[in-house]
């Protein structure tokens, strides 16, 4: 059996093991980070769930991190009080970035983890079924509910061969997105394997797991094995490993490929898309004016101890500014203590916070036209902060060559030899104090609301017999979530919904939020048309709730991206596909649609028929939902659904 089918089948709750059927899974451990975990918190005591059913569930702190303004603050205390009133650990703001902790201190092998972040999958390297989910999801599921999803098409990717000096598992990572691309991967996992494997460590599979994410797959995974028990041995949890292989019987797999890991080159992603794959090599010579380092795709000791080897005694070039955010507090006590954090102070670097930061652009955004090379997983447009600025993808070691050299640089040309750094020191620091265990649930604990909190979605109405409305918005292909709703400097607005809600659309169209309450003030829906892979990025559900507070009923798309059509779902967004794309070029903005008998084509799981006023013709849409799917729908989404079901 592949890996994938042994946990999805020891897992299984509801449905069988058979590819794009619904099947619902148990879930071992849960995890939310502070920017969705407020919402997922508020939505579990709307839902009056009163204890915790999961082995284990973690609240992170290290999106919204900067506290201009009370706002932040706010959030971090109702955070911790929930957590100590449902038996939840908390890791305070400063301790790491979820998916790098999680790594460290939480992930096991053959379990199964649902987490309020995209890049969840990043705990695949580790062997664990890990998958991003909507806060909602992520809520229902801590209160014992499986986890619904499409059994997956699994994919192995056959690895062999080892890298070469200076090309790493970000640029295996790359290759990945420059095969796959970040559409047309829904409902896959990419599960690796091959005698490559075992010559990765686990912080360069979590690398490959994490931005598999940008794929759009149901998430990535790796095999368990000795590499693996050697990391937990580091961790001090050895008690936690177990050995995960799959079979030589490869009748598991849709498909298979293999890369060559001997051939794999220094790679980045070019603007706007991690998929816009070339290699370094082609663009020698590119000036570059910042440079990140960070992120949860690469922050592990190794990244950061080999990116100092690389800038001992060397300076920063004085145009460049060169930004280095740890992924954890272990991380950065580790190389404080192997001396790499003094030899990144030494020769120039900015070192921040252990957060994500820059990679939401919630901080160092670039300036007016800057060419910024980061280590992190997504350059989509605007996302750093400043829509002018050109975003590459790339290594560390990319990176920080760069960072010295002031150009894109080949690091393969480097005249040092390759500073080949251990996965770990021989001895790991370990400190978890900035992690509060839950002593014991303690249901009568105060939890603490801010100004900033706000109330949870409410006033769900069932998906009435047909929808009138209007073209708000036409969009073209590869709307990620960040256009949809932005994070930036209009994150900490996440646990306020009428507030959040006026920056709907604002990189693409600063006039939607006003054109959308217009039309909600005239009875009328809000209708948003879009092209392919709509949705594609973060897990943020906040791309649903909002748009759906403004009265979006539905999108009609030519294709959708898996995490965000389950949060439409969830809010009860119909989620509804082109049958013909000549229909998408006919439509314009503005145009009056009439979704005709759309609750009795719901509930028939029937296509349906959409009468376009303005232009005065018909066209149809389907729909991919499933039979729990179409009823959350009819309901008004998963809450009224779920409250349904209790009466
Ligand atoms: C991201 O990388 O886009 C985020 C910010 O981590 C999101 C979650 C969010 O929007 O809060 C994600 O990847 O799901
Ligand atoms: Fe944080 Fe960036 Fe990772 Fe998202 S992708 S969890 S913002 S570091």
């Amino acid at each position: 059996m592949s890996i994938t089918r042994k946990i999805i089948e020891s897992h299984i709750e509801y449905g069988e093991f058979e590819p794009g059927e619904e099947i619902a899974i148990r879930i071992d451990q849960t995890l939310t980070q502070d920017a969705t975990g407020t919402m997922a918190y508020l939505q579990l005591e709307a839902l009056g769930i009163a204890e915790l059913k999961t082995e284990l569930s973690v609240s992170y702190v290290d999106h919204n991190t900067i506290q201009a303004g009370f706002e932040n603050a706010d959030d971090h205390r109702y955070l911790c009080s929930i957590a100590r009133k449902y038996g939840i650990f908390f890791s305070k703001p400063g301790n790491g970035i979820c998916h790098q902790v999680h790594l460290e201190r939480f992930a096991s092998p053959g379990k199964t983890l649902l987490g309020s972040d995209s890049h969840t999958p990043t705990a695949g390297g580790i062997g664990m079924f890990a998958i991003g989910a909507g806060g909602l999801d992520v809520a229902v599921a801590m209160g014992g509910s499986p986890f619904y999803i499409k059994c997956p098409k699994i994919r192995a990717i056959n690895l062999k061969g080892k890298l070469q000096p200076w090309v790493t598992a970000k640029d295996v990572a790359l290759k990945v997105l420059e095969l796959f691309t970040t559409r047309g991967n829904v409902g896959y996992v990419f599960e690796y394997r091959g005698e490559g494997v075992k010559t990765l460590s686990v912080a360069e599979r979590a690398t490959i797991a994490n931005m598999g994410a940008e794929c759009g797959v149901t998430t990535s995974i790796f095999p368990s094995d000795e590499r693996t028990l050697e990391f937990l041995r580091a961790q001090q949890r050895a008690h936690d490993w177990l050995e995960l292989k799959a079979g030589d019987d490869t009748a598991d797999y849709e498909s298979e490929v293999e890369i060559d890991l001997n051939e794999v080159v220094p790679l980045a992603a070019c603007p706007h898309s991690p998929d816009n794959i070339k290699p370094v090599a082609e663009l020698e010579g590119t000036e570059v004016n910042q440079v990140c380092i960070g992120s949860c795709t690469n922050s592990s000791f190794k990244d950061l101890m080999t990116v100092a080897k690389i800038l001992e005694g060397n300076k920063v070039h004085p145009d460049v500014e060169l930004i280095i955010a740890p992924g954890s507090r272990q991380v950065l006590m580790n190389i404080a203590r192997a001396g790499g954090l003094s030899a990144l102070i030494d020769a120039g670097a900015r070192i921040a916070e252990c957060t994500c930061g820059f990679c939401i652009g919630n901080s160092y955004a670039p300036a007016t036209d800057a060419v910024s090379l980061r280590t992190s997983n997504r350059n989509f447009k605007g996302r750093s902060g400043t829509a002018s600025a050109k975003v590459y993808l790339v290594s560390p070691e990319t990176a920080a060559v760069a960072a010295i050299s002031g150009k894109i640089t080949d690091p393969r040309g480097e005249e040092m030899s390759y500073p080949a750094v251990e996965p770990l020191p021989q001895t790991l620091y370990i400190d978890d104090s900035m992690i509060i265990k839950p002593s014991k649930k303690d249901m009568n604990a105060d939890v603490y609301r801010g100004p900033n909190i706000g109330a949870p979605p409410s006033g769900f109405m069932p998906l009435p017999e047909s929808i009138h409305g209007a073209v708000t918005i036409k969009l073209g292909d590869n709307i990620t979530t960040d256009h949809i709703i932005p994070a930036g400097s209009r994150l900490k607005y996440r646990s306020n919904i009428a507030r959040y809600a006026r920056y709907v659309f604002e990189p693409l169209d600063r006039c939607f939020y006003d054109r959308a309450m217009e039309n909600r003030a005239r009875g009328k829906y809000n209708i948003i048309i879009a092209g392919d892979s709509y949705g594609q990025g973060s897990s943020r559900e906040h791309a649903a709730i909002c748009p759906a507070y403004l009265g979006v009923k539905a999108v009609i798309a030519k294709s959708f991206e898996r995490i965000h059509m389950a949060n439409l779902i969830n809010f009860g967004v119909l989620p509804l596909i082109f049958s013909s794309h000549s229909d998408y070029d006919a439509i314009d903005m503005g145009d009056e649609l009439e979704l005709m008998a759309v609750r009795r084509s719901i509930e028939d799981n029937e296509p349906i028929t959409v009468y376009d006023r303005s232009k005065g013709h018909e066209f149809g849409v389907n729909h991919q939902l499933t039979m729990r799917e179409r009823e959350i729908l009819l309901a008004g989404g998963l809450i009224p659904y779920i409250r349904g079901h209790r009466r």
